[in-house]
Parts: structure tokens; C-alpha cells; sequence
């Protein structure tokens, strides 16, 4: 693999995983996800990673709470725009590329297969709910998959690759890499390809270390030079799993997405403070941080002015 040029730190501020009362740090109306993308981008993060939810926190696919995050944080920093497409699992395929569709961003993240998904069991680990919705919907994983098809996965491709944005490929495991070589080969996916390392989801590889080395050693096979890693970890191997992956002279993620902690028990206050730890780490290896227009430049992006407001 090659290393990275210099390390785009990336951070994933909401997500649809993690629920309200899991932690009172979790941004959830729109103005509170602007604030914490803002504070992620002023820590070093180069590319910032978003999903909408309604005022209540509830998972959001509409345009118009849309329209409250993205032209704001258009407006306050030169970051990367990285939209999901994968919403939540919960979402139609339409309803997850609602706004990809509307807004055309530099990036979109792409979820390369079908799985269960399954967060459940948060419903163990919370005594007391804010809001009526989150039970029901942190349990209703455990029989509904995450829906990926060959289908919708060309139809992402094709519709937004049209518009010039460039994917996150999401990889949950080993298989997802040759799928993603798939759409290599018809000339749908096209290098140089982020590779976002998923691991520790119940339903996607674990989060042992020898994985990371499995899926990189399967990518330099499939890919050769052609792909950029990036890799994470949800939960409390948030850290060390950007932390090899930054050693491999790789990209990292962190954001209260996929992890609500900073530390063996301690819940991360902000974004800001996950993105100020993985930061140490990649300066203190010696690593040089990549800039908004660094990441646009080592992944052949189109630019702010092509996203349309
Ligand atoms: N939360 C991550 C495990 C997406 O948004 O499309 C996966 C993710 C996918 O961020
Ligand atoms: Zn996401």
C-alpha cells in the first residue's frame, strides 16, 4: 500500500447509530451538527462526514432539514463535504440519497454490501429514554438488514457520479473489497478510490488488528496503487484503529458517529476533542496533516464550486 502523502483526518459528527441518550454530547438538531462539524473542521478534520436528524434526534432524510446543515457549514469552513448515502438502515434507498440528489457533494460515502447491521443492543445498556422513538428503533435492527444491492450500488454510482462526486467506499469486510473491484472492472468506480475500513459492527468483520492487516493486504491485491485506506473502528477501538491505520500511512475517521468515547469510560465532550487526540497521534508519528484542499487534491475531487447550493 502506499502511504499517504500526508493523513486526511475525516470525522463522522451524528450518524443514525447512536441514540440521544446515550450521551448528552451527541449533536442532534441541525444547528447543533453545523456546530460540531465546524469545531471538528477548527480542530484539523479535512473532511467531515454527515448525516441529518430531526430536532428530537431522530435519523432525517428530508431536504429541508438538509437545507440546515449543509449551506452552513458551506459557509463557515472550506471542508470537505461527505454526505451519507447510507442514512440508516431504517431509510429507503430513495430517502438515502435524498440528499446526495440535492445537494451533489464532492463525496458521498457508499456502503459496498448488503448486512446486518444490528445496534440493539443499546437497549441493554440504557436504563432511561429521552425520546419514545429510540427503543423501538435501536431494536427493530436485530430483524431488519442493511439493504446494499448490485442494483442500488450502480444506481449510486452512475446518478451521482454524473454530478462529479467521488465515493467513501465503506467496506464492513473482506467480500466488500471484491465487490467494489466489480465496479472497477465495468468502469463505474473509478481510482483513486478511498477505502474506509469498517470494523467492530455486529455484522461486519471484528475489530481485531489482523483484520485491518487482511483487508489492506487484499487491497494492495485488488487495487494495487490505485486506492487510499482510510479505516476506523466503532466503539471503544475508535482510537487504535486510526491509529493503525495512520501507521500503515493511512487515512483515519473518528466522530461520536461510530464512537461517543474518548477514553476507557469517558464519554468525548465534542467531535473536536476526537479529532484533537487522533491528530496528536498522526503529528506524533511524524505524519503530516492534509488540508481541506490537500484531501480534494490527493482524491480528485471537484472542488467546492461544484456543490450545489
Ligand atoms: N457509521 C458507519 C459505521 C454511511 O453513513 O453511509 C458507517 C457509515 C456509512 O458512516
Ligand atoms: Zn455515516
Amino acid at each position: 500500500m502506499r502511504r499517504a502523502e500526508k493523513v486526511v483526518i475525516s470525522t463522522a459528527v451524528t450518524g443514525s447509530v447512536n441514540v440521544p441518550s446515550q450521551s448528552d454530547h451527541l449533536p442532534l438538531t441541525p444547528e447543533q451538527v453545523v456546530q460540531a462539524a465546524v469545531g471538528a473542521a477548527q480542530a484539523g478534520s479535512a473532511i467531515i462526514h454527515l448525516h441529518a436528524r430531526h430536532d428530537d434526534g431522530r435519523p432525517a432524510w428530508e431536504p429541508e432539514v438538509w437545507e440546515r446543515i449543509v449551506p452552513p457549514i458551506l459557509e463557515a469552513t472550506d471542508a470537505v463535504l461527505n454526505l451519507s448515502t447510507g442514512g440508516s438502515s431504517q431509510m429507503s434507498m430513495d430517502q438515502r440519497l435524498a440528499a446526495a440528489r440535492r445537494f451533489g457533494p464532492e463525496l458521498a460515502s457508499l456502503n459496498m454490501g448488503s448486512m446486518n447491521f444490528v445496534y440493539s443492543g443499546i437497549a441493554d445498556k440504557v436504563t432511561s429514554w429521552k425520546h419514545e422513538w429510540e427503543k423501538p428503533y435501536v431494536l427493530g435492527t436485530y430483524a431488519k438488514p442493511f439493504v446494499n444491492s448490485f442494483e442500488s450500488i450502480e444506481r449510486t454510482l452512475r446518478e451521482l457520479g454524473e454530478g462529479g462526486t467521488r465515493f467513501e467506499y465503506e467496506c464492513y469486510d473482506i467480500g466488500h473489497l471484491y465487490s467494489l473491484a466489480y465496479f472497477v472492472e465495468k468502469g463505474l468506480a473509478k481510482p483513486p478510490l478511498l477505502i474506509q475500513g469498517v470494523f467492530g459492527i455486529l455484522g461486519g468483520i471484528g475489530a481485531h488488528h489482523d483484520h485491518l492487516s487482511h483487508l489492506v493486504a487484499t487491497a494492495d491485491r485488488l487495487f494495487g496503487d490505485d486506492y487510499q485506506l482510510s479505516a476506523f473502528a466503532a466503539g471503544r477501538d475508535q482510537m487504535a484503529f486510526a491509529t493503525h491505520s495512520a501507521w500503515l500511512g493511512g487515512h483515519v475517521r473518528v466522530g461520536l458517529e461510530d464512537s461517543l468515547w474518548i477514553g476507557k469510560g469517558r464519554l468525548a465532550e465534542s467531535n473536536a476533542q476526537q479529532v484533537a487526540k487522533i491528530r496528536a497521534v498522526v503529528e506524533d508519528l511524524g505524519r503530516p496533516l492534509a488540508t481541506p484542499d490537500d484531501a480534494r487534491r490527493m482524491l480528485g475531487l471537484k472542488g467546492r464550486a461544484g456543490v450545489t447550493l
